[in-house]
């Protein structure tokens, strides 16, 4: 690549748009927010503007700021699928009436957090210089399982033009595979145009001896196999040099960290983790530091400046850590971080005071997202691109104040500012949510992507 072509390399954060049905049914096992406020009456509205605000200040300070539509809720396919039958009121009606769990699930708008809808290795990793792209299967748990064939279609859609852009299949959606996409996957390298070496961290091996010293958690389930990360890596042709694979510490998972972006973040060359987010801690800067072009920054944050309580209340690690052109990073930190004396105290005097690049934070309220355990960094898939990759793109997605302005108009029309968890029978909620999402199609020019659009 050209010098001209590396320095045109941007990061570009494509964040998931929260969907009309966003409400608390407490479905996320092994992820507390999720588990302590299932029942809570929701906002979607308000859930949807602080997403797109958050898209907006971003982008206003500089970033390169993308966005992904949410899905087809409630999934009314997968009712049927289970048997449920009749005209679609009547399936909402049986459902709620027989099995409101599963209407609950069906309903889910977890499409909202794009960490979790798939890996990519950017064009300057890969052997053919394309961006590759595998939708995560997220069969750890129903209503997420029901996400990757809607986000493999919308990936396609935009990322289509095949001279740049290869597209892999969805991992086996079985336990030995289970895959929870980029939240589990980081990049680190020195300039974004400059090759990276891939960190997969994952909670279980499926096959195989058990290695000594190798432990799984037993309080939660662990949602990545190490045989999910090598497949991923293996299918977008990355090499050993490349990767390193390493094991989530399983008291941070009974902890509550059920993917590792809640107990670490990487951009560039900097790694800022919390001291229990490796089980071998050493051996993954080790490994890290032996197959990096540039040097490692690790930035260590120590059990005992934040408890694993803390971290995994106040969401710090889920922070997103941006890139900024005088060398320097951004910590944007969710409004939780605040709440926490030893958190807020961690960020002002230990990264921000501490010899490290991390020079500003910035605070973004995401709380109808956070009360769900997703945070600002759950709800941004990142997709490392060239310019002539950036214009290759498809679709009106990446974000400009015309674009911000006709989502937020958007959002003003269609949303509810209330859902309760009886809501989600009303068949009416089902009408306005599709007649959001064609509209919203048609907006972002992505072509038919749902369900009901295909027939
Ligand atoms: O998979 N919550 C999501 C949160 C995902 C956060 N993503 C990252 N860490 N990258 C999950 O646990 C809750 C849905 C509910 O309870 O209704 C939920 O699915």
């Amino acid at each position: 690549m050209s010098a001209a072509d590396l320095s045109s390399v941007r990061e570009v954060n494509f964040d998931g748009l929260v969907g009309p049905t966003h409400n608390y049914s407490g479905l996320a096992v092994g992820n507390v927010a999720s588990m302590n406020h299932g029942g809570l009456v929701s906002n979607p509205k308000e859930g949807a503007l602080q997403g797109l605000l958050k898209m907006k200040s971003l982008m206003d300070a500089g970033y390169a700021q993308g966005v992904l539509p949410p899905q087809q809720r409630p999934d009314i396919g997968a009712l049927r699928d289970l048997g449920f039958s009749g005209s679609n009121g009547e399936v909402l009606a049986r459902a709620s009436k027989e099995a409101p769990q599963l209407l609950r699930v069906v309903c889910s708008a977890s499409s909202m957090w794009t960490a979790n809808a798939g890996t990519i290795t950017p064009s300057i990793d890969a052997p053919d210089s394309r961006g590759h792209f595998t939708p995560a299967n997220l069969q750890s748990s129903f209503h997420r399982y029901l996400e990757p064939q809607t986000t493999g279609r919308v990936l396609k859609a935009i990322f289509r033009d095949e001279q740049h852009f290869c597209h892999h299949p969805v991992l086996p959606a079985t336990p030995a595979f289970s895959d929870e996409g980029a939240a589990n996957h980081t990049r680190l390298c020195g300039e974004h145009g400059e090759p990276g070496v891939h960190l997969f961290v994952y909670g279980r091996q499926a096959f195989g001896d058990v290695r000594s010293g190798e432990r799984e958690p037993k309080r939660y389930p662990a949602r990545q196999t190490l045989e999910a990360s090598q497949a991923v890596a293996r299918q977008h042709g990355l090499t050993e040099a490349q990767t390193v694979f390493s094991q989530q510490h399983p008291d941070a998972i009974d902890a509550g960290v059920f993917h590792n972006d809640v107990i670490a973040v990487g951009n560039g060359p900097v790694l800022l983790y919390h001291e229990m987010a490796f089980l071998d801690e050493e051996g993954t800067l080790d490994e890290l530091r032996t197959k990096m072009a540039s040097p490692l920054i690790p930035v260590r944050v120590p059990l005992e400046a934040v408890s694993m309580e803390d971290a995994v209340a106040s969401y710090l690690f889920n922070s997103q850590l941006l890139s900024n052109p005088d060398g320097t990073m951004t910590l944007v930190v969710p409004g939780e971080c605040q709440e926490r004396e030893a958190v807020w105290r961690t960020i002002q005097d230990y990264l921000l005071a501490g010899n490290n690049p991390i020079s500003e934070v910035v605070v973004k309220d995401v709380k109808q997202s956070m009360r769900n355990g997703g945070g600002p960094a759950c709800l941004r898939l990142r997709v490392v691109l060239t310019e002539a990759e950036r214009a290759a793109l498809s679709g009106r997605v990446l974000l400009t104040n015309a674009l911000y302005t006709d989502l937020t108009a958007w959002v003003e029309r269609h949303y509810r500012v209330r859902l309760a968890p009886d809501d989600l029978a009303d068949p009416q909620l089902a009408e306005e949510s599709l007649a959001a999402l064609d509209e919203l199609t048609q907006l972002l020019k992505i072509g038919p992507v749902y369900p009901f659009q295909l027939g």
